[in-house]
């Protein structure tokens, strides 16, 4: 499909990938980046509250925060997406009016971001050339008209990204459920939801083992299918305290990305000059989707191990006691076909063996993990195997062991936490009921996917997206659009605008909302609102700027007025309370979600508090036999056919997500556009391209071509096989239908694609 501003994307290749990460240019780049759209009060007011006891909790990644911390405890990009909310850019109603939607269509993703934060709520009324300003009143009673005007409340669609504070999230899950859906997709279905699905079965819990001092303490870390030099800068930090405390860091990736090679801490006099402290002991440039079967080979080698030592590689007492499944698991892996984990994983054994040693020698292992993992078809069999190396070692549940998926929005956890998920189980909706009197409706609702087939079958006609940018985050960008563009209404809550506002159903409307650095004044004075980080520590977030504009509402208010206009009252449902106070919603969410008993108090304690985690806390497994799980998973991965390429979608250092903060990436050598597709040298080479030739990306899935055009060739040192190019821009390749198994999760880092020569069409 043809992009906006395609055709003026000057992408250029600099120079090969860096081997450091952060150091001077990262806080530099921050700082200037930061007083060119906030000034320079504003730049100390926000960068210096972030993450802080009594400031703000950082809008960027789930990363939790150390106990004793830096007056500077944030990352450079962490400072790039608070300047990014704290613009002191506006789009108004006079923007709104200068700029019909056929303009605004025109624009890329960049330009949109850049307009800076929406003021009024905007109306986009039926066959409406351009938004005009509504009030908040009238918007939501279209919104209630809308609803009720449905067959079903299956008919409509809540979508929830993973910035949405707890009490705003368990605020709209009981507005969806008490109007009588459980349709409530989210970014999750999108990023971590095999590891949920994974874990979930395996050691009873979907969320992550490990704590910030477990990490510190491992002896050895895996970082698989992660990039935290751009995506978790300050997991940096407490990977270099392990390394220097004498821990040995394996990076599996098919890119040798620049934060796992080297670091050079900011925060640190030493990290300001010299090379910066080494990371990765052992580099496994493993092929795209290759993970599974170098997993299931690293357990094969283990257990050869154990067989030649018994009883000093694997934790035996662990497995007798507390594990089921072990001798399936070593009738599998015996079988084990070396040729194809070579072939799949594109690692020699002796690869594989150096890294075996590493984990049999150590006493304290984690893996930690990101969408390099979760965004395959095979994910949740990957994970599951993962889980198989630290059962068989013992390496989950004691300190410095364990799993550690590294969580991607700030508050993703704490959303799914609150009761955001379309199969949320029997014991919380029965809580809802006792609690607040309703009878929830017990039929799971569509996540992501299956919400874009309801549009697109003209089976849902009302969306609503509690931040996001469902239209772009999504696969297969020209049926999204489609799919939305079907349905009678589109409600954005939004702080700036972004693709979702231009394409729209019949109507439109956006729902301009505070940001986290911003003050939450309601009618029961200063409001602060809570969040869980990857590692499951829940705590307060304070904003402290004068809100950008006195029109906007706090997500959790606009749930509430939502709620006022479109249902018929309940006495346990006391919206308007709700809004006003909410430590009286909090009081509430204590009695429903297991964990938060006494919430309001806790949130006093500085750092808040940690929700229990049987696995790591004491070692048990809430498993309906109350054991852990090995099991057993057979070797796939994606067939790729002569003269192919297998493409993963992935971050630039300058993005958040669809948020496109300018148009380089620094560490890899990328400047000045984003349509390019890195490619190994020997690959290019074989398929007759070379470095800097213009080709159109063109997948093939199911005999249906799709087709992202005019992308810059960049030769560089992935995995032989692979290919990698941005995200967004290549969604339009991602096929609706092609997900993963267990998780529905889009395949996006793993689609088959071919080069072709860019002709001018
Ligand atoms: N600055 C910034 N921070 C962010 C975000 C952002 O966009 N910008 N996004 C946030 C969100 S929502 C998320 S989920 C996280 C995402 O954090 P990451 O998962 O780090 O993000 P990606 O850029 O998708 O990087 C995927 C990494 O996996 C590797 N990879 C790809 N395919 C494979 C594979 O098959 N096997 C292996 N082993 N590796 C593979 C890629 O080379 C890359 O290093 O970051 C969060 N933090
Ligand atoms: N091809 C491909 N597709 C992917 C991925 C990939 O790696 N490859 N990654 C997937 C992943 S991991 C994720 S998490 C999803 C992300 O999907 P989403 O979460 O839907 O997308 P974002 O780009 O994070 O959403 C950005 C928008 O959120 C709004 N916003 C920002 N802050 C706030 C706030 O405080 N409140 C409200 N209400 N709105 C706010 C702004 O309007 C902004 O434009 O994308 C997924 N899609
Ligand atoms: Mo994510």
């Amino acid at each position: 499909m043809k992009q906006p501003g395609q055709e003026e994307d000057r992408a250029e290749h600099t120079g090969p990938p860096k081997e450091w990460a952060a150091g001077i240019p990262g806080v530099a780049v921050a700082m200037e980046l930061s007083l060119r759209q906030m000034g320079p009060a504003r730049t100390a007011r926000t960068l210096l509250r972030l993450n802080q006891v009594h400031g703000f909790d950082c809008p960027g990644c789930a990363w939790p925060d150390p106990q004793d911390r830096a007056v500077a405890e944030f990352c450079e990009n962490g400072a790039k997406a608070v300047a990014e909310e704290a613009t002191t850019a506006r789009a108004d109603p006079t923007f709104f009016a200068r700029h019909s939607l056929a303009d605004l269509a025109e624009r890329t993703d960049h330009w949109l971001g850049k307009t800076g934060r929406i003021t009024h709520p905007m109306h986009l009324a039926p066959g409406a050339s351009h938004y005009a300003p509504i009030t908040w009143e009238a918007a939501f009673a279209l919104i209630a008209e809308e609803l009720h005007a449905l067959e079903t409340p299956d008919g409509a669609i809540f979508y929830t990204s993973g910035r949405t504070s707890n009490e705003a999230a368990f605020a709209y899950q009981l507005f969806a459920r008490a109007l009588g859906t459980n349709n409530l997709p989210d970014c999750s279905n999108m990023c971590h939801e095999a590891s949920g699905a994974a874990l979930t079965e395996v050691i009873g819990i979907g969320k992550g083992s490990v704590s910030l001092e477990d990490v510190e303490q491992a002896d050895t870390i895996l970082v698989v299918g992660q990039n935290p030099g751009t995506n978790h800068p300050r997991m940096l930090t407490a990977l270099e305290t392990a390394k220097r405390a004498g821990a040995r860091i394996v990076a599996v990736n098919p890119l040798p990305e620049a934060g796992l090679m080297r670091f050079k801490n900011p925060q640190k006099p030493s990290g300001v000059v010299g090379r910066g402290t080494p990371l990765a002991d052992l580099f496994l440039q493993v092929r795209v989707n290759g993970d599974l079967p170098l997993f299931k080979a690293l357990n094969k080698r283990l257990l050869d191990a154990e067989r030649g030592a018994p009883g000093t590689v694997f934790d035996r007492a662990f497995l007798e006691e507390q594990c089921v499944g072990l001798p399936e698991l070593e009738a599998e892996l015996d079988a084990l076909d070396w040729p194809a984990v070579e072939a799949a994983s594109g690692l020699t054994r002796a690869e594989i063996d150096q890294a075996r040693d590493l984990i049999a020698g150590g006493e304290r292992v984690i893996v930690c993990w990101a969408m390099g993992l979760t965004q395959h078809k095979n994910s949740v069999a990957t994970i599951r195997e993962i889980a198989n190396t630290l059962l068989l070692t013992g390496n989950i549940g004691k300190p410095g062991a364990g799993v550690c998926p590294v969580r991607g929005h700030s508050n993703v956890q704490g959303d799914r936490t609150m009761g955001i998920w379309e199969q949320m189980d029997d014991a919380f909706l029965d809580r809802l009921r006792d609690v607040f009197g309703f009878e929830p409706p017990r039929e799971h609702g569509h996540d992501t996917v299956a919400a874009i087939r309801a549009m697109r079958d003209g089976t849902a006609h009302v969306f609503v997206g509690m931040g996001g940018n469902f239209a772009t985050a999504t696969p297969d960008t020209e049926a999204v659009f489609a799919a939305l563009q079907r349905t009678r209404l589109t409600v954005q809550v939004s702080t700036k605008l972004n693709r979702s506002h231009v394409v729209t159903g019949e109507q439109a409307l956006i729902l301009p909302c505070l940001g986290r650095t911003e003050r939450d004044e309601q009618a029961g004075g200063e409001q602060v609102v809570t969040v869980e980080d990857s590692m499951m520590d829940v705590h307060a977030s304070r904003g402290r700027l004068a809100p950008a504009s006195p029109h906007l509402k706090s997500e959790t208010a606009i749930v509430c007025g939502l709620a006022r206009a479109a249902l018929a009252p309940v006495d346990g449902l006391r919206w308007q309370a709700w809004e006003d106070d909410y430590s009286m919603l909090r009081d509430r969410i204590a009695e429903v979600v297991p964990g938060f008993e006494d919430f309001n108090a806790r949130i006093e304690q500085p750092g808040g508090f940690t929700l229990p985690h049987p696995p790591r806390d004491t070692r048990t497994f809430a498993t309906p036999d109350q054991k852990a799980h090995l099991s057993v998973n057979p070797l796939t991965s994606v067939a790729v056919p002569p003269g192919r390429l297998l493409l993963q979608t992935l971050r630039s250092h300058d993005q958040y997500n669809t948020t496109i903060y300018a148009l380089n990436d620094r560490y890899r050598g990328i400047k000045a556009g984003r349509r390019v597709v890195m490619v190994a040298p020997e690959d290019l080479a074989a398929l007759g391209h070379a470095d800097g030739d213009v080709v159109d990306l063109v997948g093939e899935h199911d005999g249906v071509e799709r087709r992202c055009e005019r992308f810059r060739v960049v030769s560089y040192p992935t995995a032989r096989g692979c290919a990698a190019a941005y995200y967004p821009e290549t969604n339009a390749l991602v096929p609706l239908d092609s997900v993963g198994e267990g998780s529905g999760t889009p395949t996006s880092k793993s689609i088959v694609i071919r080069l072709e020569p860019h002709a001018e069409r």
